[in-house]
């Protein structure tokens, strides 16, 4: 497989990905048509793709170890580890092969530090996973990727289960329902034009035409260096359909947005490369972004 067909078959991957996740969150085309109406854009092909990111149980077979492979095949490098402590996840993020693709985030849930009972749930579930289902895929074919990424690894899960994960982690209960399900794309605005080009402007705009920000930790997260800024939308609801044909509305995908400030050497410089601006994620930011799809922010939908 040549480099060139790799790169090809990733981008009939994020595709794939883009297509079904604009699918269930319609914040996405609303925000795409926002944008071209306040004309900040004129087509969406112009907006750049800052990253994606998954969710994944820290459980044999699964999680980070078994997800990243899909990508590392694609030529993504795995860069920084990061810590949460208290939600109980690890994370890595990924720097694409080119810098026309997305960097990638992934998440894992230590389940290991659950409650007993918890841990049983979850494992009730991803017990019937007995292989790494990767191994057993042809990552050079785009479609049986995009298959497997939509495909459910697991049964339905009960209202009563989700609900039960709910209460001691709002990440467990959304990974046990959403499995890889894009979690969110991120809209880079820093190469935006003047007056939509920081995430405070941003943000502004966005909340002038009625989108719900993520308030945890303020709206716009700032690293200690001050030069990542990021702000999220609040996951859109999505209408689930649990074991026996209940339904109920859960929290679904978001949309984020980020501002990547020059390195200091840079600084004043315009017509910036990626590598000139601020790279990688930030834990502070990302603990707070996280609770875009947390009942606390998604209640404050409108
Ligand atoms: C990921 C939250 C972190 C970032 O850019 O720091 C994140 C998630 O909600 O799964 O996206
Ligand atoms: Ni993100």
């Amino acid at each position: 497989m040549s480099v060139a067909s790799k790169l090809e078959t990733l981008q009939g991957v994020l595709d794939g990905l883009m297509r079904r996740y604009k699918a269930r969150v319609p914040d996405v085309e609303a925000i795409l048509q926002a944008m071209t109406a306040e004309g900040i854009i004129r087509t969406p092909e112009e907006i750049e793709n800052d990253h994606i990111a998954f969710r994944t149980m820290g459980v044999p077979h699964l999680g980070i170890a078994s997800l990243e492979k899909v990508f590392l095949h694609y030529g993504y490098r795995r860069r920084d580890a990061y810590d949460f402590p208290a939600k109980k996840l690890d994370a890595y993020w990924y720097s694409p092969p080119e810098p026309r693709f997305p960097r990638v985030f992934i998440s894992e849930l230590r389940v290991g530090e659950l409650s007993p009972e918890a841990q049983r749930i979850i494992h009730a579930y991803t017990d019937e996973v007995t292989r790494d289902p990767v191994d057993a895929l042809d990552l050079d074919d785009a479609g049986a990727v995009d298959a497997f990424l939509h495909h459910p690894l697991w049964r339905l899960p009960s209202y009563a289960d989700y609900r039960r994960l709910a209460e001691e982690s709002e990440y467990a209960a959304w990974v046990i329902y959403n499995r890889y399900y894009l979690n969110h794309f991120t809209i880079s605005v820093h190469n935006l034009p003047e007056g939509y080009n920081t995430v405070e402007q941003f943000n502004a705009f966005l909340e002038a035409r009625g989108f719900t920000l993520n308030a945890a930790g303020g709206k716009a997260k700032r690293s200690p260096d001050g030069l990542l800024i990021q702000s999220s939308t609040v996951a859109e609801m999505i209408e689930a359909e649990f074991a026996g044909g209940e339904r109920h509305k859960i929290a679904g995908s978001y949309v984020e947005f980020a501002e990547r400030r020059p390195l200091p050497e840079f600084a004043g410089q315009t017509e910036l490369t990626r590598e000139q601006r601020r790279e990688g994620f930030e834990a502070g930011n990302a603990d707070k972004i996280f609770e875009s799809t947390y009942a606390a922010q998604t209640g404050r939908r409108g």
